[in-house]
């Protein structure tokens, strides 16, 4: 555990790239991911892991959940993190120290933007109750009501205001999924919570709701007893049901929880889940966003995760290649030798190929492109074709022997052809002299 642990620490201490790529951040952790669109812009409210310190290491059954970030996506491709949002110590009527802090929401309503969370709370037998601020702005500050909101409790609060400008709170784990109407001010209750009826037996957490073409789509995580935590959905013509079961929108990832939120962005839904690849940990997630489909009769098209996630890097983005949408004849890794941590493409063959869709080349400005490579043999070759995998080549790269594997330079090549536009692009490796390996490939950048 503690070399775990150690390496765990390390990897996020060296990784500070933010993009659009999957995981959405590697330096820190975040779980359960809100995420809304205001005024154009995307924005994600998740919680965050931590290693619990040595003397907590069994805190919340391994969850050790200190407060909240934000972020927001700035260009195409860059998570900006926006600090803490919230720290534990700082919820006016909660416990301290309990590192309870799970599942958030943050909603506008009437030009205010209001942040929703679960907390332990001071002398209270309730596992959680929730809180909530309002600020004038979707980051904060947020000014943090004195006391819970009265009349529930519970965990994972999901916000939705309908087209009329009612307010609901859906919120609970177990069982049984609740909704309940908010008042005018977002801080107290309006009548009785309801059982969200027509869902699956099972346990059953992460409620969020959306709507779209009329239909109130309500989805959760649940767990299945031979296959754990799923994202399901369940559909109504009424924001409190009753509600029909219509299936999985994800599958289980390796035997985490699953939690998510489903938003609309420039004309497209995008689901945002967490998984936890970067750690090995369960309980130690990362936000991850992939896009999400409907078919013709409104029935949610199961999600499958993916490394490339959505975003489309552009000039002066690194494209991490290993995110990539398709790859032959290749695999990755982490990053060998004193490289910023993170991932890499190696064991290319000769011939090779990985496929990295949407690259946005702007108006046709980039005039280079740069590769980050490392190569034990005595060369080989890169280029780097659009469209297709015989594709135009729009620059290449002559390899030298760099010292080893784990010995990393920078090439430089000029862009052949002017090429505008989101583009797939397909690099191609080539070894020289009958090598059966060719590169390590860490980064693609449009200069
Ligand atoms: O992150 C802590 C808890 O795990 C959340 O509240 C649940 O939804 C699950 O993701």
């Amino acid at each position: 555990m503690k070399n775990r642990s150690f390496f765990i620490v390390t990897l996020i201490a060296a990784c500070s790239a933010l993009s659009a790529q999957n995981p959405l951040v590697t330096h820190m952790y975040t779980a359960d991911p809100t995420a809304r669109c205001y005024d154009g812009k995307l924005y994600v409210y998740p919680s965050s892991d931590v290693v619990p310190p040595k003397n907590l290491a069994n805190i919340n059954n391994g969850f050790c959940m200190p407060g909240y970030h934000g972020f927001s996506l700035e260009g195409g491709s860059t998570w900006k993190d926006h600090g803490w949002i919230l720290k534990e110590n700082d919820v006016p009527w909660g416990e301290k120290d309990t590192y309870a802090m799970w599942a958030p929401d943050c909603v506008k309503k009437d030009g205010k933007y209001y942040y929703y969370f679960p907390a332990k709370a001071k002398n209270d037998k309730a596992f959680r109750r929730i809180g909530v601020g309002v600020s004038d702005n979707p980051m904060g500050p947020f000014k943090w009501e004195k006391n819970y909101i009265k009349g529930i409790q519970g965990i994972d609060p999901g916000l939705f205001v309908d087209d009329d400008n009612q307010a609901y709170l859906y919120y609970g784990g177990g069982q049984k999924l609740y909704g309940v109407k908010l008042s005018d001010d977002m801080k107290s209750i309006e009548g009785e919570p309801v059982e969200i009826s027509g869902l699956p037996f099972g346990y059953k957490e992460g409620s969020f709701l959306f709507k779209k073409d009329s239909a109130y789509y309500f989805t959760f995580a649940h767990v299945f007893p031979e296959e754990g935590y799923t994202i399901g959905y369940a559909t109504s013509d009424s924001p409190l049901g009753p509600f029909v079961y219509r299936g999985k929108i994800m599958d289980n990832i390796d035997n985490g929880t699953n939690h998510h939120s489903v938003v609309n962005y420039n004309g497209r839904w995008i689901l945002f889940y967490h998984f936890w690849h970067v750690s090995g940990h369960n309980k130690l997630r990362s936000m991850c966003a992939d896009y999400m489909e409907f078919t013709k009769e409104g029935a949610i098209k199961k999600v499958k995760p993916t490394l490339r996630g959505i975003g489309n890097p552009t000039i002066g983005d690194t494209i991490q290649v290993d995110r990539y949408n398709e790859i032959i004849n290749a695999s990755t890794s982490f990053v060998s030798g004193d490289e910023p941590k993170g991932w890499m493409v190696c064991e290319a063959r000769n011939g090779a190929a990985v496929r990295f869709n949407g690259v946005d080349f702007g108006n046709g400005e980039a005039k280079k492109m740069m590769a980050r490579v490392a190569c034990e043999n005595m060369g080989c070759n890169i280029e780097v074709r659009i469209g297709h995998q015989w594709g135009k080549v729009i620059t290449k790269y002559k390899v030298p022997h760099t010292g080893g594997w784990g010995k990393w330079v920078t090439l430089e090549s000029d862009i052949l052809k002017q090429v505008k536009g989101k583009q797939d692009i397909f690099v191609r490796f080539y070894s020289d002299g009958g090598s059966t390996k060719t590169c390590n490939l860490n980064w693609l950048l449009l200069n």
